[in-house]
């Protein structure tokens, strides 16, 4: 069954693409995204992230994610970090 393209898919995909593609720039890894790959996604993609308004959304991230700073980040965990984002704003 095939599904009807929508906007959210869409957006998803693109999500899904940006995410792979950064997952796989330093390690052979392409299912998580470690420390460098994280931080070099952020400079390209969400450059505004690096402010201090903005420290306290990785704070909140990671405590919500209950994992430590600096352990690699998954999908869903990049979603997670995308919503704590949209909520600081
Ligand atoms: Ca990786």
């Amino acid at each position: 069954m095939a599904y009807q393209r929508s906007q959210v898919l869409e957006a998803l995909q693109d999500l899904l693409d940006v995410f792979k593609q950064a997952a796989g720039s330093k390690d052979q890894d392409t299912n998580t995204l470690n420390q460098e790959e994280l931080k070099q996604l952020i400079q390209s993609q969400l450059p505004f992230l690096i402010t201090a308004k903005f420290e306290g959304c990785f704070d909140d991230f990671f405590k919500c994610m209950e994992c430590e700073k600096g352990s690699n980040v998954d999908f869903r965990e990049f979603m997670c970090l995308l919503a704590t984002i949209v909520m600081c704003q």
